[in-house]
């Protein structure tokens, strides 16, 4: 058994050996160092070059680095009919649903406000609100909206989430498809985005989604830079339409150093670490799916690769 490890930011030398403690007898390749093209069965990715894939002619998996398959279904020379597993991890979920309380909590308890009093020595109470009163909306009730929903509830937030088809979640007012948008975003204060990132969902975070949410709302985006309209995020903030945003993700990673949201207080930025694959979970995964492959059972995380995701 063969396995291609391909990425630019993913640690190759630690995967060889959590892969390798599973799986002694696999063949790991570290692109570009792949010898022949032909012995390669599995690719573990992210974010490969355009084309690449099409290469390796007895490929029977694409196992990518991350939950989102982005960075491969935008390559047009992806291998027709190759399954393409995504990762589902509880560490991965365990961490997208820290950044999301982290950020909501920030918002709910007011501290940019409270930071800008510290940098005028003010000291002056804001009121305080109860979590039931504070309404979080979140885009995407997959793998992470769910988790990220069910520990916002057990703080006794009211949350919301909207998604492509009907869902019912315990807890959750639900609201799905184009004509839930408006509705879910008028009831909502703190906006938090776990979409996908498909042609429906590309720009989805817009001026005119900025204009259904109730004037200074909040906005988390913490999957995919594609979703944010960048140049409307500044004018919505200036406007008070938005009060604050927390970006992890932006559509040129790493974020240039002359961009303008490096200087805006009112935007809190991290380097795309809202989840990290960490391969000490993840190789179970990429292990079970190899050993499926030789038991000719089914994989497990396959993508819908005409729905996007
Ligand atoms: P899932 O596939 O489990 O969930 C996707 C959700 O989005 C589903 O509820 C789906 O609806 C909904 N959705 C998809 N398309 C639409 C649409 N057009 N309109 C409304 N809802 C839609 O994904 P995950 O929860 O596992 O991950 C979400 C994303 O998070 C990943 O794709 C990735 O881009 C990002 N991510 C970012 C990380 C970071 O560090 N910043 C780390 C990990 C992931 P339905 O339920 O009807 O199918
Ligand atoms: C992912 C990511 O998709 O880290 O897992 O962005």
């Amino acid at each position: 058994m063969t396995l291609l490890f391909l990425s630019k930011i993913d640690r190759a030398e630690w995967w060889r050996q959590e892969l390798g403690r599973r799986m002694p007898g696999l063949d790991i390749r570290v692109w570009p160092e792949v010898g022949a093209r032909d012995d390669i069965e599995f690719a573990l990715v992210w974010e490969p070059p355009k084309g690449e894939l099409a290469r390796y002619p007895n490929l029977k998996a694409i196992f990518s680095l991350g939950a989102g398959v982005d960075h491969l279904l935008d390559d047009p020379g992806l291998p027709a009919g190759v399954p393409i597993c995504r990762v589902v991890d509880r560490a991965l979920t365990a961490q997208m649903s820290e950044y999301v309380l982290l950020n909501v909590l920030r918002y709910h308890r007011q501290q940019p406000a409270y930071a800008r009093q510290q940098a005028a020595r003010q000291w002056r109470a804001l009121k305080l609100m109860q979590t039931s009163e504070r309404r979080v909306g979140i885009m995407g009730m997959g793998v992470l909206g769910q988790d990220a929903a069910a520990k916002l509830i057990a703080l006794g937030f009211a949350v919301a989430g909207w998604s492509r088809t009907a869902r019912s979640v315990a807890g959750v007012e639900s609201f799905h498809g184009p004509d839930g948008l408006a509705p879910f975003l008028a009831r909502t204060e703190i906006l938090v985005c776990l979409l996908p990132l498909t042609p429906d969902t590309e720009g989805i975070l817009n001026a005119k989604t900025f204009a259904h949410l109730p004037a200074g709302a909040a906005l988390v985006s913490a999957a995919r830079g594609g979703h944010l309209v960048e140049e409307d995020l500044i004018p919505a903030l200036d406007t008070g339409q938005l009060s604050a945003a927390s970006l992890d993700v932006f559509r040129n990673e790493p974020l240039p150093a002359e961009h303008p949201f490096w200087a805006d207080g009112r935007i809190t930025i991290t380097p795309h670490v809202a989840s990290i694959t960490d391969p000490r979970s993840v190789a179970d995964l990429v292990a079970e799916n190899i050993r499926r492959a030789r038991a000719g059972e089914p994989f497990l995380y396959v993508v819908d690769t005409a729905r996007g995701y």
